[in-house]
């Protein structure tokens, strides 16, 4: 199953068969001040620095999220948006939950973004699979719904089910159903890692769709993060996971490593490359 996803000349596929791709996570004031500031002013240096950063550590889309309390999303999120694909060639992963704020950004979005997120509630369906549709978007579907979250993979199954039967209803091409199975904490909930990895594993054997989930949510409050996030985004790889939401920095040189080990990468020559790119700019 292939997502195809643009920026305004380039292009990003997403390959149930082919390498990891990387979402970058950092745009996104959650614990980053200077990011609620300089946007709150309609300054987007810090913003495009952010960018830049990702893609040389190996971002292949960024997901652009500007919600912090009081925000105008409906204004800042296009803004925010065309800053960057002015400067960036490189496709977006609008990150919101107002679908107001979907629905400007989309207006203004270059290529074929993705929509992060829909997810099983009937006004979250009503809402957002119909602006998918008119721009021709990707959509990330959150397996949620109105009856909240479920810790039961088979009913997470069902919701991912649900999404893609409505989406198609709707005119949307299944491959551009990307599902998100919700990393949780796993010190709030000692199962919250199974359900998640064996909702993958069901949604890929059964479904064969593009799978993203948030890489470091499941170490919320606890120590060691980069090393318990990789052990879990092993085996999500290895369970069908094929598109993460990731800090670029701390997660290219594993997802290199993985795509090595998976016989995805012939000759080593992304391993290789991302190695050497990494040197260059140490050196730089
Ligand atoms: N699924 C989907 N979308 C999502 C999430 C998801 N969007 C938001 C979030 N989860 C993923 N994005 C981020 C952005 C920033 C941070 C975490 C997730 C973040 N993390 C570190 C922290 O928590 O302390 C700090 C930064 C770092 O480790 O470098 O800032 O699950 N569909």
């Amino acid at each position: 199953m292939k997502t195809i996803l643009k920026g305004k000349t380039s292009e990003v596929i997403i390959d149930t068969d082919g390498p990891v791709v990387i979402i970058g996570e950092s745009i996104n004031p959650t614990r980053r001040k200077k990011l609620v500031e300089t946007l709150k002013a309609h300054d987007f240096e810090f913003a495009l620095q952010l960018a830049k950063t990702q893609i040389e550590d190996g971002a292949d889309v960024l997901d652009v999220n500007v919600g912090f309390p009081g925000v105008d999303d409906e204004t800042l999120l296009p803004l925010t948006i065309k800053a960057i694909q002015e400067a960036f060639d490189i496709p977006i992963c609008l990150d919101s939950p107002n679908p107001l704020a979907i629905e400007a950004a989309l207006k203004v979005a270059e290529g074929k973004p993705l929509i992060n997120s829909v997810n099983g509630e009937e006004k979250s369906l009503q809402a957002i699979l119909p602006l998918a549709k008119e721009h021709g978007a990707a959509v990330i579907g959150l397996v949620m719904d109105d009856d909240g979250i479920t810790h039961d993979p088979e009913c997470r199954f069902k919701i991912a089910e649900k999404i893609l039967n409505r989406a198609v209803q709707k005119g949307i091409p299944k491959e551009d159903v990307v599902i998100d199975p919700l990393a949780m904490a796993v010190s709030a909930d000692p199962k919250a890692c199974m359900v998640t990895l064996e909702t993958i594993k069901l949604v890929h054997d059964r479904l064969g769709l593009n799978i993203t989930q948030g890489a470091s949510n499941i170490s919320f409050g606890l120590p060691n993060r980069v090393e318990l996030n990789n052990a879990h985004m092993a085996i999500s790889i290895w369970n069908g996971l094929t598109c993460p939401i990731a800090n670029p920095a701390k997660i290219t040189a594993f997802v290199r490593s993985m795509d090595l080990i998976r016989s995805r990468d012939e000759y080593a020559m992304r391993f290789t490359e991302f190695f050497y790119s990494q040197e260059a700019l140490k050196n730089a």
